[in-house]
């Protein structure tokens, strides 16, 4: 079955490229940048790998985030992503990028985007992956500071394909963004947001209402509100679900608890990603395969939530 799942073609849409940085790269980079790390070894670093909910990830992971310095920092990450992309026949990937983890860093804009642009540009002619850059903005930092994030990126409007939202959620509902949002949508570009991981229904509902979304990120607690499922299944909103996140910052207990298939079932539009996937142990065809393990899975449901990411690009 799991070479079933890897060689099924598939595209992901909810992919931090950030959280792609195995520890491996991680401790070459802080080597080849004489970053100091607080951890003695990647075998330390593994063991915080811990987390008991969506903060405590994030605090680690921004801290991760700290050795990627150069244009060549965010090639290495962003090509070793679509390497594992080739292995798990993803053909087509839709990243998100957090520019203001860098910017803040003192990293220049421009170098990280080079950096992943060219990348993907390599990805499309020498492995054949499409690939559209999402923009995120850290919803923990004020409204203002995504604007300024939105003017440094408008010089380069054609690299990306959307603006998205990230970051941590409860206490900083999508309304906080609306005019970040509506002058991203006047520049043309499409919206997709973090909402209804740990955050309530109501966040859902503002992304689709005052945001303006084409695809909810995660969404899972959406099934708290039969009214909002109705809608998600009568608009075929997509949800970009991640299995292994949501288990391992404990969104649910257990992975025979995720409720990815009853949604399917329901008819809405799912998806299966990674989020984070070397922080949380395992690419898309992991995912994939712990649906298989602990829910049962058929190939027919495996089939649908492929066929659910290719419709559901932004880039078609
Ligand atoms: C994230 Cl799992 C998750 N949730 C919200 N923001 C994020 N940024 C990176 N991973
Ligand atoms: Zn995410």
């Amino acid at each position: 079955m799991y070479d079933w799942l890897n060689t099924l073609p598939k595209a992901e849409l909810h992919l931090h490229l950030e959280g792609t940085l195995e520890p491996e790269l991680l401790f070459r980079l802080a080597h080849r940048n004489g970053v100091a790390l607080p951890w003695p070894d990647m075998d330390a670093l593994r063991a915080a790998y811990d987390y008991s909910n969506l903060q405590e990830f994030l605090d680690l992971y921004y801290r991760g985030a700290d050795v990627l310095r150069t244009e060549q920092d965010f090639y290495d990450l962003t090509w070793d992503y679509l390497v594992k992309c080739h292995e798990q026949n993803v053909v087509h990937t839709e990243p998100f990028f957090d520019p203001q983890t860098h910017t803040d860093r003192g990293v220049p804009f421009k170098v990280v985007l080079d950096g992943i642009s060219q990348a993907l540009a390599d990805g499309r002619e020498k492995l054949g992956i499409s690939s559209g850059l999402i923009l995120s903005f850290l919803r923990h930092l004020p409204e203002e500071q995504a604007m300024r994030t939105l003017d440094e990126a408008l010089p380069y409007r054609d690299a990306f394909i959307a603006v998205g939202l990230d970051s941590s959620e409860k206490g900083f509902p999508p309304r906080l963004f609306q005019r970040v949002f509506d002058r991203a949508r006047a520049e043309g570009l499409p919206a997709v947001a973090h909402a209804g991981e740990e955050g309530p229904p109501e966040y859902i509902w503002e992304a689709l209402d005052l945001l303006k979304v084409r695809r909810i990120d995660h969404g899972v607690r959406a099934a708290e509100d039969p009214r909002l499922m109705a809608r998600l299944i009568d608009e075929q909103i997509p949800l970009t679900v991640c299995p292994l996140s949501n288990t391992r910052l404990r969104v649910f207990e257990h992975m025979s608890q995720h409720n990815i298939l009853s949604l399917l079932d329901a008819g809405v539009k799912v998806t299966v990603n990674s989020d984070d996937p070397a922080y949380f142990g395992g690419y898309v065809t992991e995912n994939f395969h712990a649906l298989y393990e602990h829910l049962g899975m058929t190939q027919a449901q495996a089939q649908a939530l492929a066929d659910n990411s290719m419709d559901a690009r932004i880039l078609k």
